[in-house]
């Protein structure tokens, strides 16, 4: 129990202080992937000792190349915290990143509580109110952003900030699975996607998230944001640096590094 504290204060701290830090399967190489979603929860409820609050859950690891490079059949998921969530276009310093990369991602914004184990895309689309078009802004703690699945699990799966596009629209309207996006770093566009390079189909994703949960009796709450996966790679930035996703049918998303 010690040392999973040992673990949490560790990533924190990385986190505090900018600071990159050596993975921690470096010293316990036996981890687990449930120790790993164990020291998570610990961390998130560090985080909201320290007042802060739980806003939603990300999904990481959903396209096929990244579960190649990774060498892993399965996404894995994070928390979202409401410290995270930046606004359209907003400049955001580059003093509170280590190294971050920005991806593009179509979030979901729920109309009800949903929970179990067996629910499916259609079950997802029925409650989600809204989706939009979003960036997110992943900043792993671990040195060069190389790390097992464990470490990047335990590390809340490198969640840093996220911004969400002010055009929200009901998934009746939208086909997400073939809706087209690219991304622009500097008005250059640096990646092109479709909603497909999720797990298939982003609704998909979300469905898995919330069977995970299912199986240790959490769900996702009414009001909760959920960022469905990168659609393309993420592109590192620097300060000064400029990104716009656009999506056909969802409108765009921006934000600047200062
Ligand atoms: O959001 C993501 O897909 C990233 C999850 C963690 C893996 C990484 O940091 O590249
Ligand atoms: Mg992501």
């Amino acid at each position: 129990m010690k040392l999973m504290q040992d673990m949490v204060d560790y990533l924190l701290t990385a986190e505090k202080d900018k600071r990159e830090v050596e993975k921690i399967t470096t010293t316990f190489r036996s981890l687990t992937i449930e120790e790993a979603y164990e020291i998570q929860q610990k961390l998130i409820e560090q985080k909201e000792k320290e007042g802060l609050h739980r806003i939603g859950v990300k999904l990481g690891l959903t396209s096929k190349a990244k579960q190649e490079m990774m060498g892993v059949h399965e996404a894995i998921y994070g928390y979202l915290m409401d410290d995270m969530l930046a606004t359209d276009g907003e400049p955001i310093p580059y003093s509170g990143f280590i190294h971050p990369k920005a991806e593009p991602e179509i979030a979901f914004i729920m109309d009800e509580d949903i929970q179990g184990t067996s629910i499916t895309p259609e079950d997802i689309l029925r409650v989600t109110k809204f989706v939009a078009p979003a960036i997110e802004i992943i900043d792993s703690r671990y040195l060069d952003f190389k790390f097992t699945l464990e470490d990047v699990v335990a590390d809340n799966c490198s969640t840093s900030k996220f911004i969400i596009g002010d055009r929200w629209v009901s998934p009746q309207f939208i086909n997400l699975k073939e809706i087209g996006m690219n991304m622009l770093k500097n008005s250059e566009v640096v990646t092109v996607g479709t909603g497909a390079a999720v797990l298939g189909d982003p609704a998909a994703a979300v469905a898995w998230a919330v069977n995970k949960l299912g199986e240790t009796g959490r769900g996702l709450k009414k009001g909760d944001i959920i960022l469905s996966g990168a659609i393309t790679e993420a592109i590192s930035f620097k300060s000064g640096d400029q990104f716009e996703v656009n999506f056909a049918d969802l409108g765009s998303v921006s934000f600047s590094c200062k």
